[in-house]
């Protein structure tokens, strides 16, 4: 079955494709996409994102927890509002469409209203988040958190690999630390989030759009290893307390137990050694720990037999650990409603829609909080993400649009 698209769709597909080929441009890093929370290149995008919100008649400002924030009025001011959008800050050497596409898809929704000078009967509000990937502080969700009213306070002394608080980056930034904790919204009738799938799925089966039913469950663990740290000529084999090779086998332990689960996954995505040199035995070691699935039991019992593995292999080989949990979200079901409304608008443009879940975290479990909230999908090539290898094509585009577009018209906010 394809979409029914229409020339005037797809020019708006290469108009959004354009727009985020160049919001690809605010960057921390030359020659990659790198923008990180509270970042000049965040900084430099959300004000072109308020820039173009303008031009579209939205009143758009940056809020006290580093988002952008925008709404356009309904037929009567101050109606319910229909709010939309995703996050614009991105992993290292980030494709240029993961969540980037959301909020643009949302800006490029209320340009064709605009354009028309055409009200609804609800407002919309598009929102710019800040910190969604979690990358700089070691957080994530702030900002959605904060719109939802659960902002994580301890959020604010995390330091990142400067030494920079969130607090002073984010006052730095315009946010403002104290009112974030005060931002929960009222008026919103429901959050949207359009977003590439990030997975095979939709590809394998031909099909450009997906509706989203659920988001897996996801615990984030910082680990410390510490051994004794030895001169690596010196030094016999049974005599060390090697940090890293203890750490490589706990790595190893939570690969094999996520595997014991289809739908069970868990992710070492960072480490660092010290002191580094060559010739020295790792005396210490940081890594990073992201176990997700479906099902929050079936999380929490990963979690613990993990633990008592890492425990085990750190008695084995005499050094100890450390494992301070830095984020948690449990499972998501996406509102009934929305799930319906959406997979209506995609059957409007001509497409059966196909339901999955989502492996990946979004901003939606945190608007869940909020009101009802749900996802639109839209194919990516490989299922590739977090990789600069990322890509959409512009009918993909263009029909993730349309069908946003149609929901956003068929919505009623009771
Ligand atoms: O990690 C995630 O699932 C999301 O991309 N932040
Ligand atoms: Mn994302
Ligand atoms: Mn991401």
């Amino acid at each position: 079955m394809d979409a029914r698209v229409l020339d005037r769709d797809l020019a708006a597909g290469r108009r959004l494709m354009a727009r985020l080929e160049a919001f690809a441009g605010f960057t921390d890093e030359p020659r990659r996409l790198t923008r990180l929370f509270l970042s000049e290149a965040h900084r430099r995008a959300a004000h072109a994102f308020i820039g173009w919100c303008g031009e579209a008649g939205l009143q758009a400002k940056i809020d006290a927890a580093g988002n952008v924030v925008a709404r356009y009025e309904g037929r009567r001011a101050g109606a319910p509002a229909l709010m939309l959008g995703s996050h614009i800050d991105t992993v290292r050497d980030a494709g240029s469409y993961d969540g980037n596409y959301g909020a643009l898809a949302a800006l490029a929704v209320v340009e064709t209203l605009h354009a028309r000078e055409e009200r609804l009967d609800h407002a919309i509000e598009i929102v710019a988040f800040g910190d969604e990937e979690g990358v700089r502080f070691r957080t994530t969700l702030t900002g959605s958190r904060a719109l939802a009213g659960d902002y994580p306070e301890d959020a604010l002394d995390q330091r990142d690999t400067n030494g920079v608080s969130m607090r002073e980056a984010l006052i730095a930034f315009g946010g403002d630390p104290e009112q974030a904790l005060f931002l929960r919204r009222k008026g919103v009738a429901a959050f949207v989030e359009a977003h590439i799938e990030q997975g095979p799925r939709l590809e394998a089966e031909g099909l450009p759009l997906g509706v989203v039913t659920a988001i897996n469950g996801a615990t984030r663990f910082e680990v410390g290893v510490d051994g004794v740290a030895g001169h690596a000529g010196a030094t016999p084999m049974n005599l060390r307390r090697d940090a890293l090779t203890a750490a490589a086998e706990m790595m190893l332990a939570i690969e094999e137990r996520a595997r014991r689960e289809p739908d069970l996954v868990a992710t070492v995505g960072r480490l660092e050694v010290w002191p580094g040199a060559t010739n020295v035995i790792p005396g210490h070691v940081q890594f990073s720990i992201d176990i997700r699935a479906p099902a929050d039991a079936n999380r929490a019992t990963a979690i613990a037999d993990i633990e008592d593995q890492m425990n085990a292999i750190a008695v084995a080989r005499r050094v100890s650990t450390s494992l301070i949990k830095t984020h948690e979200a449990n499972a998501f079901v996406c509102d009934a409603g929305i799930i319906a409304g959406l997979t209506k608008a995609v059957e409007a443009i001509g497409l059966s829609p196909r339901l999955l879940p989502s492996g990946a975290g979004h901003d939606t479990m945190a608007m869940g909080a909020l009101c009802p909230a749900g996802m639109l999908f839209v194919r990516c090539k490989g299922g590739v993400s977090h990789n600069p290898l990322e890509s959409i094509t512009v009918e993909d585009c263009a029909i993730g649009l349309k069908a946003l577009t149609q929901f956003v018209h068929d919505f009623r906010a009771d």
